[in-house]
């Protein structure tokens, strides 16, 4: 079968919720990605941040084997072998003292939701019904009912009503404008260190500090969705460790997979993760044996080889380099670690300069139109950046 074969059948017995760039991939490994014509291609988008580890790295896939052929799904009615393991690890990379594992990255916000509505009656000494969750404007939390609910995205939210009450939203990266809007109900604070959909946007420095006092001042807790950010994408291991600002919930996935599987969890200290009581939350495949070994896997890679300080150096040079590049169409180079974004004037549409990478040899896609988000695996080298970039030169140079 060639491309648009596969691509037709998509199209035919498929849902139309996605436009996605028109190339198939049928096989990867490491930065790279193959079509079924064997074209080959970088892969500069990483499946949005989960695949930080590269393609099929060979330890995640060890793992993966191993374990399919001893246990892979028992449900949490019984313990199993794996999952200890992996919440003990999961707990000593972030330093929080108990996780709670699920699989998609909504569901990891839902739980951290829900911790802190908990949280605000049994702690705080809210009304059950009147706890209220501050979030940012642009924010993208995922497409469950209560993620949709925080977002003022009008694709997100399309004539899926009603809506989850008990979120009042503000504007990012404005710390005054949470202060302004805090009450007696408030139990939480939510937001993206880093704005990933929106396109890769970086607040200002101390807008995390400032989240971070204004809990403490206010009895509220501090969640940081780090499902795109986290895991070293953003030069560190978490992108709150920037400013220093330890939220009280983090809500993790994507790389917590490994690029193999679908595996979040939130983590938190006692004092706030106490809350959940049997019965009282849950999930068929949280925390399963296939997605514990595979999870312990890919939070070793990210240790030794210290995909954090790659992401860090070969970030820096990104964006400098990036800088350099001639063409007017360009408004800014922005990001943190290998999580970057250029932005082009408004009103351009960067869907053409997306097909004409592809030919050249990189994938990446746009988002908002006149925005390209850059995110390459994190085990890429400086030669393949290297080599990445001038790919992305030669096609920005001929942007008329
Ligand atoms: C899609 C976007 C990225 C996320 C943050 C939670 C979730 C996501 C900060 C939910 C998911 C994904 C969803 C995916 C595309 C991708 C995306 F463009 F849609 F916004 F990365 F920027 N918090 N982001 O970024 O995690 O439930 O999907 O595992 O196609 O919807 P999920």
């Amino acid at each position: 079968m060639k491309s648009s074969d596969y691509i037709a059948l998509d199209e035919q017995y498929g849902a139309h919720n996605y436009h996605p760039l028109p190339v198939v991939i049928s096989w990867a490994s490491g930065v790279k990605v193959k079509d079924p014509d064997g074209k080959e291609y970088f892969d500069f988008l990483s499946a949005y941040s989960a695949v930080n580890q590269g393609h099929r790295h060979p330890k995640i896939i060890k793992a993966l084997i191993d374990q399919a052929n001893v246990c892979t799904l028992t449900s949490r009615a019984f313990h199993n072998d794996r999952m200890g393991y992996f919440l003990k690890k999961l707990c000593e990379f972030t330093g929080y003292e108990n996780a709670l594992p699920m699989n998609t990255g909504a569901e990891a916000v839902e739980t951290g939701l829900k911790a802190a509505r908990r949280w605000g009656v049994e702690v705080k000494g809210v009304k059950n019904g009147n706890q209220e969750i501050i979030c940012a404007d642009d924010n993208f939390h995922g497409r469950t009912l209560a993620a949709i609910s925080m977002s003022n995205d009008p694709d997100s939210t399309v004539n899926y009503g009603p809506y989850v009450p008990g979120f009042v939203r503000v504007p990012y990266g404005n710390a005054d404008a949470i202060a302004k809007a805090i009450t007696p109900n408030t139990v939480a604070i939510l937001v993206e260190p880093i704005q990933g959909e929106a396109g890769v946007v970086v607040p200002p420095a101390g807008y995390l500090k400032k989240i971070r006092e204004l809990c403490d001042k206010n009895k509220i807790l501090f969640i940081a969705d780090e499902v795109q950010t986290g895991f070293c994408r953003t030069g560190k291991r978490f992108a709150w460790q920037h400013e220093g600002a330890r939220p009280d919930i983090m809500c993790l996935g994507k790389a917590l997979g490994g690029g193999v599987l679908p595996v979040s969890a939130i983590v938190a200290d006692h004092a706030v993760m106490k809350v959940f009581t049997p019965g009282t939350h849950g999930s068929t495949f949280g925390g399963n044996p296939l997605s514990s070994a595979v999870a312990v896997a890919a939070l070793e890679v990210l240790e030794d080889e210290k995909l954090d300080q790659n992401a860090e150096k070969l970030g820096k040079l990104f964006r400098e380099e990036l800088s350099k590049i001639k063409c007017a169409k360009i408004v800014t180079v922005r990001g943190m670690g290998l999580l970057n974004a250029v932005v082009f004037e408004k009103g351009f549409e960067a869907w053409n300069v997306c097909l004409a990478l592809r030919d050249a040899g990189l994938l990446a896609k746009q988002t908002h139109g006149n925005i390209i988000r850059f995110a390459p695996p994190l085990v890429i080298n400086e030669k393949e950046l290297r080599d990445a970039l001038a790919i992305i030169k030669s096609v920005f140079e001929k942007i008329a």
